[in-house]
């Protein structure tokens, strides 16, 4: 009898522990991980590239146009001289993209490009997703950003 009434509130508990758990991962969950990767230079996907990226003003601004640097290196650590750089991105836990549309707009030489245009209109979790298209290949990087 006894087992048979635990199994039954096992039963139970079930459907609504995984709503709870579907919710906290959900697209408009608000927590953001603990384990969140929030360096700024690392490994493109398929490890062809190393990607570091920094706001050219440290104190990134709310709402406010501000401009990037991108180092880019092969394999071997060797700066990347030209590439075509697509920039998107945005906030995963709203499901929506960045607010302007960054794009490389110079070339500063050894293996490093200036990306304007950038903009966060609002606090919270933001991806930076590149695709890098070089002499390596094709690959692509998300950087996590928070504002
Ligand atoms: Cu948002």
């Amino acid at each position: 009898m006894q087992t048979h009434l635990t199994r039954r509130g096992l039963l139970l508990g079930i459907p609504f522990a995984l709503s709870a758990s579907a919710l906290s991962a959900g697209l408009f969950s608000q927590t953001i991980p603990d384990d969140l990767d929030l360096a700024l230079r690392r490994s493109t996907d398929a490890s062809l590239y190393t990607v570091e990226i920094a706001p050219v003003d440290p104190s990134v601004r709310l709402g406010k146009m501000h401009a990037w640097t991108l180092g880019l290196t092969d394999k071997r650590g060797r700066p990347v001289e030209s590439a075509r750089i697509a920039i998107s991105g945005g906030m995963p836990q709203h499901g929506h993209g960045l607010p302007t549309a960054p794009a490389v707009t110079q070339t500063l030489g050894e293996g490093r490009f200036l990306i304007e245009g950038m903009k966060f209109n609002m606090r919270g979790w933001w991806e930076i997703d590149l695709t890098i298209d070089g002499p390596s290949g094709t690959d692509a990087i998300t950087f996590n950003f928070i504002l």
